[in-house]
């Protein structure tokens, strides 16, 4: 490395600025809805793909040649730590992460073992080194599961929509819900900070499933680790956005955890979360996922909507979720285009054609 990174309309707007068209970039941006991904899964496994850094590094940097988007992310998956973590897992297809010995004492929490990213997980750590130099000055997000979402695909065992588990283990033993979380805080953590030193320029931890808690549950079991994971990330000083599904009545004990900006799905509008954070905090968001499914006049309507409403200053434009497998991919390369046209500010001259691909 030795140039500084050019200007990032994703790192401007996460330092709470006014970039010269509001960035945007998508969670799920590398996936099914590609005809490119779903050949090359033909093929490859998912996690084949992902623990092989020249496969993960093509699929990364993908959407930012093919769609223009703002920031890549890591192809990888939130449960690829927990392998060297001691866990036996499995990206089961069309059901997702199984994992063989769902952990339900402290027996099984002991099992989690410290991680050491460069010997443990050095070809994902290959696969940013290859994603950052093939994307010329555009940003690697890097990501990792927050302790909370780990915890529920390790002690219900697979996806789950009612938490019944996990919600039982963090009532019944709080010693024992404190030692794994505690743990997976160590875990994440580590993760996190190869993926920075690797190259990565921003961080987000998905707390998918966090919704599904209530308040009280959530400030008294999930807030301490969270607010930990972010003092921790803070020495690594990288924007760190957090994003949880259906967690409205989460926003404000999120944004007191710690991290730079808040990530929020469509169900409210930005500018209502906003007044419940603290001033100037970005928010990236927020368009309905399924809006992309929609005839293009209404995917356009929609998005100038959350536009309008989100305002430039502090905000990425992202979905409320990750794209859905039907997602026609021109659509995508459309809704980019629409996002930096319309937020162009008058001073800037070049339009999507000259930005796409360069990070400026
Ligand atoms: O075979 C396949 O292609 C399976 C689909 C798939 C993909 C493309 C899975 C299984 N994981 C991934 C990649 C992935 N996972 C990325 C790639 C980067 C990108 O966004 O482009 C990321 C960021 C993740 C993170 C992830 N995995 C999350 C957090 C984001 C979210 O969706 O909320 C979660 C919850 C998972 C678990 C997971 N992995 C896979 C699936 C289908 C699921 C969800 C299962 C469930 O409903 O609980």
């Amino acid at each position: 490395m030795t140039t500084a990174p050019a200007a990032s309309r994703l790192l401007t707007a996460l330092a709470g600025g006014e970039p010269d068209s509001t960035p945007v970039w998508f969670m799920r941006q590398a996936g099914r809805y590609q005809p490119e991904y779903r050949a090359l899964r033909r093929r490859h496994g998912m996690l084949e793909i992902a623990n092989t850094p020249e496969l993960a590094a093509s699929v990364t940097v993908a959407p930012v040649r093919q769609y223009g988007v703002d920031a890549a992310i890591l192809f990888s998956d939130i449960m690829v730590p927990l392998g060297p973590a001691g866990v036996s897992f499995e990206i089961q297809e069309g059901v997702g992460p199984v994992v063989a010995e769902p952990i339900r004492d402290a027996a099984g929490a002991a099992r989690i073992r410290d991680v050491d990213p460069a010997r443990d997980l050095p070809q994902v750590l290959e696969a940013v080194e290859r994603s950052v130099a093939a994307l010329a000055g555009v940003p690697l997000i890097g990501f990792a599961g927050a302790p909370f979402t780990l915890a529920s695909y390790l002690i219900e065992g697979r996806p789950s929509r009612q938490y019944a588990e996990t919600k039982r283990l963090m009532w019944a033993d709080p010693g024992l819900w404190d030692t794994l979380m505690n743990q997976l805080v160590r875990v994440v953590g580590a993760h996190l900070a190869a993926q920075v030193r690797a190259g990565a320029r921003a961080l987000q931890v998905f707390d998918s499933w966090a919704g599904a808690l209530a308040l009280g549950d959530y400030e008294a079991s999930v807030a301490p680790h969270m607010r930990a994971l972010f003092a921790e990330l803070r020495a690594l000083s990288v924007p760190v956005i957090y994003f949880a599904v259906g967690a409205g009545h989460l926003a404000s004990a999120m944004a007191a955890t710690g991290p730079t900006a808040l990530g929020v799905d469509w169900r409210e509008p930005v500018s209502q979360v906003r007044r419940r954070l603290p001033p100037g905090m970005p928010v990236q968001g927020n368009l309905d996922p399924a809006a992309l499914l929609a005839p293009w006049p209404d995917v356009a309507r929609q998005a100038r909507a959350v536009l309008a409403d989100a305002g430039r200053r502090g905000f990425v434009f992202n979905l409320g979720h990750g794209i859905l497998p039907p997602t026609d991919p021109a659509a995508v390369a459309r809704l980019v285009e629409l996002v930096h046209a319309e937020t162009q500010s008058p001073g800037s001259k070049s339009g999507p054609e000259v930005e796409r691909g360069t990070g400026a």
